[in-house]
C-alpha cells in the first residue's frame, strides 16, 4: 500500500522524505503543472497537473493516509477523514515516539506568530539554552526533526503553527502552547471565525501547559490546560502585564524604554514570549529584549529618501495586521494594499486608514472589493498594474515627510509566489526611485 503526499511545495516534500524514512512507498501529486519543489523532492513519483478536488472518494481509498500540503485544504480531498493528516501530526508522532529531552513550544495565532517564535527562541538563546524555531515561520517541521534526528536535538524548539497545519492535526504534543489572537483572517479556507477560532484552539488539545492572551476573549473562551500563564496589557491582574511603560512579571521588571526598536514595537508579543517561557520552565531573565532585531517584511525600513519612507510591511496578509501598522503609523501614509483577500471583510481596514492614510493604491484580485471598501470611508483609491505602477503611483501622490507602506492586508500568491516576492517586487521599486 501506498501513501499519497499532496502538494509538492516545501511541506509537500517534507512529508515525502518523512514517509520514505519510515519505509512507505509514497506517490505524490500536484494540481499546478509546475509545482515548485518538483526537482527537489526524494524519489518518488510525482503526478503533475493532477486536479485532485475532481478525485472521487474511491480513488484516495487505495492510499493507506492522505498527506496534505499546508496550502492543500481537506475540504476539497474526498478521501477518508481517518486517512487525512498533515506535517504537525506527523511531526507530534514522532516526537512522541523517540521523546527527545527537548522543551517544545507551540505559537500560533493570526498575527505575530513569527516574531513571537523568533523573539522566544532568541530569549532562549541570551539565556545560554541552543533553541530553534521551526514549521510556518520557514523549515518545515519534519525536515528539522529528521535533521536533528542525525545530528541532536537543540534544548529549546518554538514551532510555528499556521490554522492549515492545525486543520489536519488532531493534537499537537507540547511542553507549552500559546495562541497570540483571532480575528479575521483565511475565512476563504474555514468558513467564519468561529470555525477558524476552533482550529486554532487545537494547539491547546494536547499541551502540557499554556500561555493564553487575556486580552482576547476568543482566545479566553478556549478550552486550556490547568496550568497556564494569562498574559494582558490592559489587566493588571494578569500573570504578564505592562505598568506605565514596565513590562512586569513574577520577580521581573523589564522597562519597554531599554528594548530594542523592534521589541519595543510589539509588547504584546514580549509578554507572550516571556509567558510561554514561564509557564514552561525556562525562567525568562528578560535577557535580549535589548538587542531583539525583528524579522523582515515585518514594517521594516527600505530606504528614506527624497522626504519619503519606504515601509515593508508585506507578511501583513490580512486586515488586522495592516490595521496594527497603520496604527503604529506617526507620518501621513500612502498605502499599497490589495491582492487576495480571502473573503474578509475590508470594513475595519478602511474604518482605519480615515484620516491616516493619504491614498490607497490598489492592486490585485481583490482590487475592487477594496475599493468599495474604502470608497464608503471616503478614503482616496487609485488602481495599479502591478508593484512597479503602485510604488510609481504612491510616489507621485505622496507629501514630502509621507511614508509610502506596503501592508497588503491579503495574501501575495494572486500575483506572487510568497510575500517574500511581493516584499523583493517593492523594495526594487522603492529602491528605484529618483534612480
Ligand atoms: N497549491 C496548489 N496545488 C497543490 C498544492 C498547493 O495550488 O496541489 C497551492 C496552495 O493552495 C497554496 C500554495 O500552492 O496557495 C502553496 O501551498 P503549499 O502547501 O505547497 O505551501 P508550502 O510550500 O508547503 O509552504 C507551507 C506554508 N504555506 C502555506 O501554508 C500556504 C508556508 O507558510 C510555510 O513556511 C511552509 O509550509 C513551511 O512550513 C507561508 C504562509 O503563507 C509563509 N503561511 C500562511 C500564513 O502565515 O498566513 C499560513
Amino acid at each position: 500500500m501506498t501513501a499519497l503526499v499532496v502538494g509538492v511545495g516545501l511541506t509537500g516534500r517534507s512529508l515525502a522524505s518523512h514517509l520514505l524514512e519510515l519505509g512507505e512507498e509514497v506517490l505524490a501529486i500536484d494540481s499546478r503543472q509546475s509545482p515548485p519543489m518538483a526537482e527537489k523532492m526524494p524519489p518518488v513519483e510525482i503526478w503533475r497537473g493532477e486536479d485532485f478536488r475532481l478525485w472521487p472518494a474511491s480513488r484516495f481509498k487505495q492510499f493507506t493516509r492522505v498527506a496534505l500540503s499546508a496550502g492543500v485544504s481537506p475540504a476539497d480531498v474526498a478521501a477518508p477523514l481517518e486517512t487525512i493528516t498533515g506535517d504537525a501530526e506527523l511531526f507530534t508522532e514522532a516526537w512522541r515516539m523517540h521523546k527527545p529531552l527537548t522543551t517544545l513550544l507551540a505559537v500560533t495565532g493570526t498575527n505575530g506568530k513569527s516574531s513571537t517564535t523568533a523573539m522566544t527562541v532568541h530569549l532562549c538563546k541570551m539565556a545560554g539554552d541552543t533553541a530553534e524555531a521551526v514549521g510556518n515561520i520557514g523549515e518545515p517541521l519534519l525536515d528539522a526533526f529528521w535533521r536533528w534526528k542525525k545530528s541532536e536535538f537543540p534544548a529549546v524548539v518554538a514551532a510555528e503553527l499556521s490554522s492549515f497545519q492545525l486543520q489536519t492535526a488532531a493534537g499537537f504534543n507540547s511542553d507549552a502552547a500559546v495562541v497570540l489572537n483571532v480575528s479575521d483572517d483565511h475565512l476563504d479556507r474555514h468558513g467564519d471565525l468561529s470555525s477558524y477560532a476552533k482550529t486554532k484552539a487545537r494547539i491547546y488539545k494536547s499541551a502540557r501547559t499554556a500561555a493564553a492572551n487575556g486580552d482576547d476573549p476568543l482566545v479566553l473562551s478556549m478550552s486550556l490546560p490547568e496550568k497556564k500563564r494569562v498574559f494582558a496589557i490592559n489587566n493588571p491582574a494578569a500573570d504578564w502585564t505592562m505598568r506605565d511603560n514596565i513590562v512586569i512579571g513574577g520577580d521581573l521588571r523589564l522597562a519597554i524604554a531599554d528594548m530594542s526598536m523592534a521589541a519595543a514595537q510589539q509588547p504584546e508579543n514580549v509578554l507572550a514570549a516571556l509567558s510561554l517561557m514561564d509557564v514552561a520552565g525556562l525562567k525568562p531573565v528578560g535577557k535580549g529584549l535589548e538587542n531583539f532585531i525583528g524579522l523582515p517584511h515585518r514594517r521594516q525600513v527600505i530606504k528614506s529618501g527624497w522626504g519619503l519612507t519606504f515601509i515593508d510591511d508585506s507578511k501583513a496578509t490580512n486586515v488586522s495586521a495592516a490595521c496594527a501598522a497603520l496604527y503604529e503609523m506617526s507620518a501621513k501614509t500612502v498605502l499599497i494594499a490589495g491582492g487576495d483577500g480571502k473573503g474578509q471583510d475590508f470594513k475595519p481596514l478602511a474604518q482605519t486608514a480615515r484620516g491616516r492614510v493619504r491614498l490607497v493604491c490598489l492592486i490585485g484580485k481583490d482590487a475592487p472589493l477594496l475599493k468599495s471598501a474604502f470608497a464608503a470611508e471616503s478614503v482616496a483609491t487609485l488602481n495599479a498594474d502591478d508593484m512597479d505602477d503602485a510604488v510609481s503611483k504612491a510616489v507621485v501622490a505622496a507629501k514630502t515627510g509621507d511614508a509610502v507602506l506596503l501592508s497588503p492586508a491579503c495574501s501575495s500568491l494572486d500575483m506572487f509566489d510568497d510575500y517574500r516576492a511581493r516584499a523583493a517586487a517593492f523594495a526594487r521599486a522603492a529602491r528605484a526611485v529618483g534612480e
